[in-house]
């Protein structure tokens, strides 16, 4: 069984971008959550996936480690059990009458490698302790001649899974064993129904189909982003900002010049990778005075030169050779609900679209695969070539917005998108004009 040793804590609240973290998405959690330490609030950095090879190569050259990897942030049993003292299988009742003396309501029976043997209750205690029998052969008995089999979970078993067998049980005290087998401690119904939850600062996204694993059981605290918006309504209040600049870089490295904060270089150089990544070194139209402006403040804190630099940034995304379909699909993808219809839009930066029409029944399967996988209404990769400016999308979908796509149609499953080189401020918000007035 796989040991999670990514474990959320519920006393940390995390800065985390969206899933397969893009540069942008990396750069704006860590600088983001300097940004948030240096100014008094205590936070953890983290992402939601593997770093993009962009991202990877930024952080190699600025010299940081990736922050710290969340794969879920759903309650789970390990969450809500306490650690409890426990009496051994052998002992006698009068150990076990200790512990509920002191308090605990059931007592584990734990052997000494930590294997759980059951729990005593007090009440099997009470039927012992009035049992009719000699009082020194009594309290002689040993613990687990009395001690019942309890209903256990793995501490890594998500408390969503069991809802209904919780329900049913009967019991309020739960066993919580390691994915090892190992004693954890004792859970009570109540503590279950009410779990922690994992806080975050959402970065770089705000909608919860772009972000880590059980967001929606999650308790969002803040958020910082540059795209659409498409959150559900939270309990409380929060301090929310969108903004639509080129980057969340842009906006976190606004703050920290806005404090005269002194950004260490190698933050400065990641700040400026996210920057320069989402905008195409400024070349695409999401790009704004703002993100010019702190690129200037930015490259010079990492002294690099802006060009040279993001042409050697643009350059280490992966591109198309040598890599898998599905790989090329989802290292960039993005899963939108538009109209009442499921979407999924990957996008590929490309240096030359020639590698593309290479690959191109490869993808067009894949992108179907997915569709039906995902029960898409529309499955798409945009292809960009970062060098012309231009862009290609495949797609595979339902026949009413294929044929109420705007863009020039090369074939069945390949439109010419012209000069768009954003999804995020040109095709989707094209999308939503296809798929919202189109049924
Ligand atoms: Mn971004």
């Amino acid at each position: 069984m796989k040991e999670r040793t990514d474990r959320w804590d519920p006393g940390i609240t995390y800065v985390i971008g969206h899933q397969r973290p893009d540069t942008d998405a990396i750069a704006s959690a860590l600088g983001y959550a300097w940004f948030l330490n240096q100014t008094g609030t205590a936070v953890t950095a983290a992402r939601a996936g593997q770093p993009g090879e962009q991202a990877q190569f930024a952080l190699s050259r600025f010299d940081l480690s990736a922050p710290l990897l969340l794969t879920g942030v759903a309650p789970t049993f390990g969450h809500c059990a306490r650690p409890q003292g426990s009496v051994g299988p052998d002992a006698p009742l009068p150990a076990a009458m200790a512990r509920v003396a002191e308090g605990d309501r059931v007592v584990p029976v734990v052997d000494t490698d930590g294997t759980p043997y059951g729990v005593v209750t007090s009440l099997a205690l009470a039927r012992a302790y009035t049992a009719p029998m000699n009082v020194t052969a009594m309290l002689a008995q040993s613990c687990k001649s009395i001690a019942e089999t309890p209903v256990t979970f793995l501490a890594s078993d998500r408390i969503s899974d069991h809802r209904s067998q919780l329900l049913r049980s009967e019991t309020d005290d739960f066993l919580v064993v390691s994915d090892t087998g190992r004693f954890v401690g004792m859970a009570t119904r109540s503590r279950i129904l009410q779990p922690p939850r994992a806080h975050l600062i959402l970065v770089d996204h705000n909608e919860l189909s772009q972000a880590v694993p059980d967001a929606e059981e999650a308790e969002i605290v803040a958020v910082l982003d540059h795209h659409r918006l498409g959150n559900p309504p939270t309990a409380m209040p929060i301090p929310f900002v969108i903004d639509p600049v080129g980057s969340t870089s842009t906006l976190v490295a606004e703050q920290c010049r806005g404090r005269s904060l002194e950004l260490p270089r190698g933050l400065a150089g990641m700040l400026l990778s996210g920057v320069l990544s989402d905008t195409l070194v400024l070349r695409s139209p999401t790009t704004t005075e703002r993100d010019r402006s702190i690129t200037e403040w930015l490259a010079k804190i990492a002294g690099v030169d802006v060009q040279a630099y993001g042409n050697e940034l643009l350059h280490a995304a992966p591109g198309m050779s040598q890599r898998k379909a599905d790989d090329i699909l989802d290292t960039d993808r993005k899963s939108y609900d538009i109209g009442g219809v499921h979407v999924s839009i990957g996008q590929v930066e490309v240096t030359g679209l020639e590698g593309m029409q290479q690959r191109r029944d490869e993808l067009v399967q894949a992108l179907q695969d997915r569709r039906e996988r995902e029960n898409l209404a529309l499955s798409a990769l945009m292809v960009t070539d970062i060098v012309t400016g231009v862009s290609h999308l495949l797609c595979q979908g339902e026949n009413w917005i294929l044929t109420s796509l705007p863009f020039t149609r090369i074939d069945d499953h390949e439109f010419d998108l012209d000069t768009m080189v954003s999804r995020k401020k040109q095709l989707v918000p094209t999308l939503h004009a296809v798929l919202e007035d189109g049924r």
